[in-house]
Order: C-alpha cells, then structure tokens, then sequence
C-alpha cells in the first residue's frame, strides 16, 4: 500500500530528480486518470535500457518532472488516501501501456500485459487437484530449495498437489546461500531479479547484495509455508522410473547419513547450473602447502589480512571479491587468462535515492510500473547487439555493424579505466567479441584494484603449482593462499545424481557430456521428470533468470494439470520433437556471438556445443511455456 503525500513542493521536487521519468509518468497516469500525463511528445523514443531515461533529452525530462510535481501536488491536495498498488484511475492502463511501450513490437503487449499485472500473479494455477483428481495419489519431488525449486513447491501448493523438496544445504536460497565471497551480488537490476508476484518491501540497492536476496528466498519461504515441506541436509543420490508403476523411486542421503527411499509420481530437478565449483586441472595442485579455496567455498576461517593472496581467474566472481579484499590481503596476484568486457555501471553498488524510494512508497502502482519497465527493455536487451552478421568480417573482433559499435563503446571504456597504465590496458581489451562470453558489470573499482601497487595481473600461463605458490614460464609467484576463482561445471546437467528412465536408460549416458531437453525441460526416456534452469535455458544479455524460472513451474504445472485432468499416468517427450526442437536452439546460437566465437566459456560443453544459452528473446520462451502441446508428448 501507498502512503499518502504530506510534503511540501520543495520535497517533492527534490524526490523527482531521482525518478525514472516515463515509469513515474505512466503510474501517475493511471493512478490521477489524466491523459494530460501521457502527451505524445514525452513518449519514450525507446526502451531499450542502456539509454537514461527513455532517451528524454534534458528539455523533456524537465517537463516531465513539471508535470509529475502538478500531479503529486494533485493527490496530496485532495488527500486521496493510501491505495490499491495498480491503480487504473480513468481507464487508463492501455494508453498508459503504449505511452511506455509504443516502440515495442505489437507482439509483446500479451507479454507485457501479463507483466504489469504481475502482483495479480497471472501465472497462478487456475485449478485444484482436488477438482480434477481428488483420490489420485499423486506426490511430487522437486529437488533443490533455491530460487527455482521454491518456486515449484509454492505453484504446486497453489494447485494443491502434494510435494517434498530435497535439499542438500541446510536451508533455502541455493546459490544465494552458497556464494558468500566478499562482494557478492547479481548484476540484474534488483527490481527485476525477484518473484514478479512476491514484491519486496524497498530494495535498498540498484543491484542486490547476496545478504539481501538470501534474506528475500528465506522470507518467500516463510511467509509461504515452504519450509514444512523442506527436507533439508538431504541429498538425492539417484532417481529411477519404474515403467510399470508409473512412479519414481528417488534414493537419498538422509542428515545421519544413513538412505532412505522416496516414492514420487513426478520429479522437478531445480538443482541449478552454476553450482558445482569447478577446480582447474593444474599439476600440483595438491601440493600447496597453504590453505586454498574455491570462491564459492569462500573460507570465513581463513584471515585474509596481510597475506601474500594469489586468485586464479577472472570472471564474475573474481571481478566482485578482488576489489574487496584489495587492501586487506598484503599483497594480491590475480592470474588471468581471458578477459572480460566491462559494462559500464556507474550504479552499480549504489543504494537506491532516496527520492526513488520516496516515489515508491507514495505514488501508487509506481513500483510496478517501474518493474514493468525494467522488463520491458529486457524483453530483447542486449540480443540485436550480439546477432551475427554473416556478411560481417569482424572475425574475432566482432559479430556485425551493431556488435562492432559495442566493441567500441566498451574499448574506450577500458582506455579510460586505464588511463595511464597501458600495461594493465593492454592485458584489458578482449580478443573476442563482445557478448562472446559473460559481460561483467563495472563501477570502476576492478581497474582501482588492479592499479594498486600491491596487486599484479598476471597473464602468462600458469605452468603449475608449487608447495609455496603459483608457476608461470616465467618465474614463481610465492602466496600464503590460493582462492580458485574458477567459475562451475555448469554443462554437468544433474550430476552427480543418477537418473534412470524407463526401460533402465541411463540420463547421463544418454546425454553423454552434452545435456538436451525439450524447451530444457522434458527428455525424452524420462517420463514425469521435469528440469528448471536445464539445458538452454540461460539468459545473459536480456532479463532475470528468475523470468526463466517463472515459466518453467508455469509450464510444469499445466503439464501435471493435463496429466491429472485427463486420467493418464505420465508424458515423456517425443523423440522427434526434441530433435526437432534442438536443431532450431543450436541454429540459433551458431547466429549468436557466443556460438561463433572460438573463447572459451561456461556457455559450451566440452563438445563446444552451446548448451547452457537461449538464444532467442524473452518472448519466445513465454510463448512456448504458456500450455504444453499434449501432441508434442507420449501419454503413458
Ligand atoms: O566463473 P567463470 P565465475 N587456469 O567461469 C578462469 C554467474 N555469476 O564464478 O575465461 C587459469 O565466469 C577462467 O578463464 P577463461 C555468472 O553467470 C554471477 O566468475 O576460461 N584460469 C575465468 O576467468 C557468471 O558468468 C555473478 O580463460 C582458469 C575464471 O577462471 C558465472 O556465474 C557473480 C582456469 C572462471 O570464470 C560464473 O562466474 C558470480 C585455469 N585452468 C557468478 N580455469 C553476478 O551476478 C578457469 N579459469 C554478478
């Protein structure tokens, strides 16, 4: 609920020079009524996010604020009281919508729709078991209490289906629960990487801080009962189908260490992708003498100050707890062998103003509309800048006209980070395409790290490692502590968990190193199983893994709400569908800037097969998950 205005003009104003303008427009719109709020030359020339502001030039964004302050004088005056978060005072919410939107294409206003009535949660089940099959004995297993498998407990509640989460840690949140290296945060925008049904009470910053969304998953938790159908410090070491029964049977390590079986008619694997620490093959590695760890085993014990700290690698994780430890460590060496475009940030660690947080709590729908916003912008984000061009010689440079612009945008970055320092710029500038691998978001205190006098980049080749440190061709680098900042076994789909499907077939033979699923979801073989967060189905120039998440239990439940309503045991994928449908994902990404490139990347699986990307919008992935297609499926 929204508070009621009491503050003067001047406050007022002050609380504007923070606003998102168009958002605030729109909400202001729909809460008043007034059309005057909308007027055609204040439409957004764009949504696309990397532009302030909806591409306002100065002289807009001061009329805009003129208008907000009228308006926000308007409900204060007439005392309208604290109301509904989506208002739509007037009729308002189309010509708001398309105020916002209008150079989007027609075909995402479903989307978009769905989107701004998201605290509606649109995505609910709109049915029971009990009115479909009320004496089925029907149980689910999700394995996995982080963000995806919380999810799958909470819709299947919504439905009334019976479900048991299996969960290895001792409580919610996964990799939020997992990852607490000095500096950890998402680089999505905190208003977007969340529940598009759960809101949080005031994000306190741009991009949320691991505390913090560790804080939003226990409260999801909480709030919605889940944590009484949590197993926890419980781990599945197998599952396995019984075709006759039409039932998984699920083997797991109980908290004494004792097993125990579990019985289910389906199974969600929620166990995530970028959770299994992965160690370089490095000769000696286990000779080092001190103690080492891997970025997310982050080793609290372990007193950091005034030690000699080598870090190997530098992807996101390293990016975010090297500048935290700067200056604590005596002294830093960071092994890097590939580098990563920055994203320039400035807000990056930056609380959220005061005045924006001000204009959440009183302008009613604000929130909302500012998510929508958000969303809006992230439906295509940063794909038409990493689409292939095939007339395009950019080699290893770039991908096409667009993705070539980038390189240059982000070059002049980096030659103005290091500015003075051509050693460190030099070692900087990727050889890749931009897009090729995870963009890193920056703020600027990488490069301040980095020019320390007590930290060195080094970029030759580790050669091995000592009892005392780290080899290169060219000498020893002596440290007291390795931390292996070496990023996840993110291709390992459900390892190390067996799953055996009907007829005995083992899931791992069958992917033999290279996971495919039907919309990353269904395989076929295994009937009744369900992945969230499986093969392609990862997002990294556009939008919240969490929209991903959404869709999956979306589909899931419709899956399970066709299984129930019409009487039959279990859907396993066809065969032909899923090959079909594969061809299409690996067409696509062999057109991405990822695909083509030769970098390396948790992308790719040893293969070199991009198995972990959606190439595609987020539209298209919501299009295809809003009811499954019975025809695409066997019925047992
Ligand atoms: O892992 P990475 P990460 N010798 O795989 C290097 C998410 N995430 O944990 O690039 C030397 O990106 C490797 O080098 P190279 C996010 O999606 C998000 O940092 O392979 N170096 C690379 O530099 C992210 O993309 C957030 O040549 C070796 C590094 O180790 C994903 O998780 C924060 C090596 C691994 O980087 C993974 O990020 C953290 C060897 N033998 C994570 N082996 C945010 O939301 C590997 N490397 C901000």
């Amino acid at each position: 609920m929204t508070e009621p205005i009491t503050d003067a003009d001047e406050a007022i104003r002050r609380a504007l020079l923070d606003a998102e303008l168009p958002p605030l427009l729109a909400a202001l719109a729909t809460a008043t009524g007034d059309p005057k709020l909308l007027p055609d030359h204040l439409r957004p020339s764009t949504i696309n996010r990397l532009v302030p502001q909806g591409g306002y030039s100065l002289e807009q964004q001061q009329e805009a604020r003129t208008l907000a302050l009228a308006a926000l004088a308007g409900l204060r005056d007439a005392r309208i009281p604290a109301g509904p978060e989506a208002a739509d005072g007037g009729g308002m919410l189309d010509a708001a919508v398309r105020f916002l939107v209008g150079t989007a294409p027609e075909r995402y206003l479903p989307l978009l729709a769905d989107e701004l009535a998201a605290l509606d949660d649109p995505s609910a089940p709109g049915w029971h078991k009990d009115d479909l099959a009320a004496d089925r004995p029907f149980h689910v297993v999700i394995i996995g209490a982080g963000m995806s498998g919380l999810l799958a407990g909470y819709r299947l509640g919504q439905a009334g289906v019976p479900y048991t989460i299996i969960e290895k840690n001792d409580d919610v949140g996964g990799t939020w629960l997992e990852n607490t290296y000095p500096g950890c945060r998402v680089d999505v925008s905190s208003h977007l990487y969340n529940y598009s049904f759960f809101e949080h009470d005031g994000w306190p910053g741009y991009f949320s801080t691991q505390d913090v969304l560790l804080d939003y998953f226990r409260q999801f938790a909480d709030r919605n009962g889940l944590r009484e159908h949590i197993r926890f410090g419980t781990e599945v070491l197998a599952a396995g189908f019984d075709g006759a029964a039409r039932a998984w049977t699920l083997r797991v390590r109980t908290p004494d260490g004792g097993t125990e079986l579990l019985g289910a008619q389906a199974v969600i694997s929620a166990v995530g992708q970028l959770n299994r620490p992965s160690y370089p093959r490095i000769d000696g590695r286990d000779d080092f003498a001190g103690p080492s760890f891997h970025s997310a085993r982050w080793d609290h014990g372990i007193d950091l100050r005034g030690k000699r700290v080598a870090v190997i690698g530098t992807g996101a994780s390293a990016f975010q707890f090297v500048p935290e430890i700067a200056g604590t460590a005596g002294s830093l060496v960071i092994f890097q062998r590939t580098p990563p475009w920055l994203g320039p940030t400035p807000d990056y660690h930056a609380p959220v103003a005061d005045g924006l947080r001000w204009l959440f709590r009183h302008v009613p729908g604000y929130a909302q509309w500012y998510r929508f916003w958000l969303f809006a912008g992230s439906v295509e984000g940063g794909l038409p800048a990493v689409e292939v061009d095939p007339a395009w010689p950019g080699g290893e440079r770039s991908v096409s006209a667009a993705n070539d612009e980038r390189r240059a945008l982000l070059t002049a970055y980096l030659d103005h980070l290091f500015d003075g320092r051509p050693d460190l710029l030099r070692a900087a500038v990727p050889g890749y395409p931009p897009g090729a691998k995870r963009m890193l978001r920056d703020n600027g205190v990488w490069a301040a790290a980095l020019k320390r006098d007590d930290v060195e980049l080094v970029t030759d080749p580790i050669s091995h490692i000592t009892a005392s440190g780290i080899a290169t061709a060219e000498g020893e680098y002596e440290a007291d502590v390795i931390v292996y900042a070496t990023g996840f076994s993110a291709s390992d789909f459900l390892i190390p968990m067996t799953v055996t499907g009907r007829d005995g077939a083992d899931l791992h033979k069958r992917w033999n190193g290279d996971a495919r699923a039907y919309l990353g979801m269904t395989v076929p073989g295994f009937p009744n199983l369900f992945l969230m967060y499986g093969p392609n189905t990862n997002i990294v120039v556009n939008g919240s893994i969490i929209f991903f998440s959404e869709c999956e239990a979306h589909y899931i439940v419709e899956c399970l709400r066709a299984l129930l309503a019409g009487g039959h045991g279990a859907l396993e994928c066809r065969e032909d569908v899923h090959d079909a449908y594969n061809e299409v994902i690996d067409a696509a990404n062999g057109q991405r800037a990822w695909g083509v490139s030769s970098v390396r990347s948790w992308y790719k699986n040893a293969s070199g097969r991009v198995s972990q990307n959606w190439p595609f919008t987020l539209m298209e992935y919501w299009e295809r998950t809003r009811r499954p297609d019975l025809g695409d499926y066997h019925l047992l």
